[in-house]
């Protein structure tokens, strides 16, 4: 069972012709691999327009970093970093999605255009959350993290890590649907490094394809993360090739969405896996 197309207000992405690329926008002081350089308004706003020159499908607005450990960021702080960005972006037609697990945040965001949410607690950090993303009628990602940013990387341990996250995407989705949130405006991302050793990354890279039988459009983000320096490695800002690797394989194996920092090398990346797939 594969999807059509992904749904949003004002529009329609088809799914399977082609991969789209989220470029991530970190309007925060201390992102993993980008702290500090987006967090004037202003700077953020032409990172953000450089990346849809790029070739960006949509912009992910995030003003909270999930590194672990990371300090937690009050709502209004959030909204403050986020909001202008958005209401401009939104203003010149770009899809923004807003990667961010507090409600009011969120409703900020959809008021100020943000058309998809992206919440890395799959709709558990906030219990208004599901609601208020159906009554805004915008998409969701659905991420999936064990515990939480603080401990998730604290000997994290699977059975079948590959299973125990489709069990949680069939529940995640439960609850998605039973709220209102109709399956083509759902996308489910594995969440890659979050609450996984590297193994566990490469597995589900691996075997990405089975998550398709869940229904729904499919993103990953595995732009400059740990695990690709832990095998090869590399520094944050020498990950670019082997998150090239990932997001190719991450293709082939049927991702709809893939989630970047390197958005003009990860456009040649997914248009060039696109005619091999
Ligand atoms: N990864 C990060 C943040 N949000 N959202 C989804 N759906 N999937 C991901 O893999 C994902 C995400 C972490 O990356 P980044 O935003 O660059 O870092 P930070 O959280 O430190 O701001």
């Amino acid at each position: 069972m594969s999807p059509s197309r992904l749904c949003f207000p004002g529009g329609r992405l088809p799914l399977g012709r082609r991969t789209y690329v989220m470029g991530i926008l970190n309007v925060t002081p201390d992102s993993f691999s980008d702290g500090g350089r987006w967090i004037d308004a202003r700077r953020a706003l032409a990172h953000a327009r450089r990346m849809v020159r790029d070739g960006a499908d949509l912009i992910d607005v995030g003003g909270e970093s999930t590194r672990p450990g990371a300090p937690a960021v009050p709502a209004r702080e959030e909204c403050r970093r986020v909001v202008p960005v958005i209401e401009r972006l939104a203003r010149e037609g770009v899809l923004v999605s807003i990667d961010t697990s507090k409600a009011d945040v969120a409703d900020a965001a959809f008021r100020a255009g943000a058309r998809i949410l992206n919440d890395v607690t799959a709709l558990r950090g906030d219990r208004r959350m599901a609601r208020l993303a159906a009554r805004a009628g915008v998409a969701v990602v659905l991420m999936h993290m064990k515990g939480t940013p603080r401990t998730m990387q604290k000997n994290p341990r699977y059975r079948d890590v590959v299973a125990e996250i489709l069990l949680y995407f069939r529940e995640k989705l439960k609850i998605a649907l039973r709220a209102g949130i109709p399956r083509d405006k759902i996308i489910l991302d594995p969440g890659i490094g979050f609450g996984k050793l590297p193994g566990h990354n490469v597995e589900i890279l691996r075997r990405l394809g089975e998550f398709r039988r869940l229904g729904c459009a499919l993103a990953i983000g595995t732009s400059r993360k740990s695990f690709i320096g832990h095998f090869l490695g590399r520094r944050v800002d020498e990950r670019l090739s082997g998150t090239a690797a990932t997001v190719a394989a991450a293709i082939l194996r049927g991702a709809d969405v893939v989630r970047v920092h390197d958005v003009r090398e990860m456009v040649d990346v997914a248009r060039m896996t696109d005619l091999l797939r």
